[in-house]
């Protein structure tokens, strides 16, 4: 833990209906799985949620607003100064295969998928992946593409794996799905692979944005710097996203 609170944006990813049997006793009202990033302008890239199957997570009634909203979290989500009552408690495994919508993304449902590097002690424990610019999710997403087995493990269906990356940011030195270059180019073999996946966030992340150019949305050909706090304003008045810090 630094010194600075770190401030995330938390997306806001509905689940859709009808529920699956270990989330009946929800029915009736909104929940959200609730996503901690520190890149809400990549939000149009989503392909998918992750999370850690064998992770416990629960439904909390945070929302003042909306009474009938509630997030799905990992437990620790309780350190939010809302006191929040836990309903239902769920693994990760109950939530892999929930079909999402989520705020801007370019694919109208994204499913809740796997991944096994999902630390305990940051955010909610649920990530939203965007393979074009996070080189964890690209490696993460490739595992669960290329190795049935990594799909059979957990049940996961063909058809909740995506099939293609989005292209959001083109970045000058690596194009417009940097994270997969950056994989590529320095041969990283699996989402364990963590000193290259260290060595490949070092050179994307500062690039993507300093230099990176917005390729969809409301402000395409604009820079990420400039309209990065612009979408996370917007995320946040439409009440698709909320402050976080830790
Ligand atoms: B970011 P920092 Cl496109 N376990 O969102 C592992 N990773 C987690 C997590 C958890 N419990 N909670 C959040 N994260 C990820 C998007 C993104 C992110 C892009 C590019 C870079 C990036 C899409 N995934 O993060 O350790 C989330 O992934 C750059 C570091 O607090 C979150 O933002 O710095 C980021 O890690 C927060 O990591």
């Amino acid at each position: 833990e630094g010194v600075q609170p770190q401030e995330y944006t938390l997306i806001k990813m509905e689940v859709v209906k009808p529920f699956p049997l270990k989330l009946g006793s929800l029915e009736g009202k909104r929940v959200f799985l609730a996503a901690a990033t520190l890149r809400p302008e990549t939000m149009y890239g989503q392909t998918n949620a992750w999370v850690l199957p064998d992770g416990k997570y629960g439904a909390y009634e945070i929302s003042e607003t909306d009474r009938s909203a509630l997030n799905l979290a990992y437990q620790n989500f309780s350190k939010i100064p809302q006191k929040p009552s836990c309903l239902v408690e769920l693994t990760g495994y109950d939530l892999i295969g929930l079909p999402l919508r989520s705020p801007l993304s370019v694919n109208e449902i994204i499913y809740a998928l796997p991944m096994s590097t999902i630390l305990t002690n940051k955010g909610t424990g649920i990530v939203t992946s965007v393979p074009s610019d996070a080189p964890d999710d690209y490696m993460a997403l490739h595992e669960l593409k290329t190795k049935p087995d990594s799909r059979a493990k957990y049940g996961v269906k063909d058809e909740w794996v995506p099939s293609d990356i989005v292209p959001i940011i083109n970045i000058p030195e690596f194009g417009d799905k940097a994270a997969e270059k950056v994989c590529l180019d320095l041969k990283i073999q699996s989402p364990n692979d963590k000193d290259k996946l260290v060595e490949a966030k070092r050179l994307i992340y500062l690039k993507g944005f300093t230099e990176g150019t917005m390729l969809v949305g409301e402000f395409v050909g604009r820079k990420v710097q400039e309209i990065k706090p612009i979408i996370k304003k917007k995320l946040i008045e439409s009440n698709e996203a909320i402050i976080y810090r830790e």
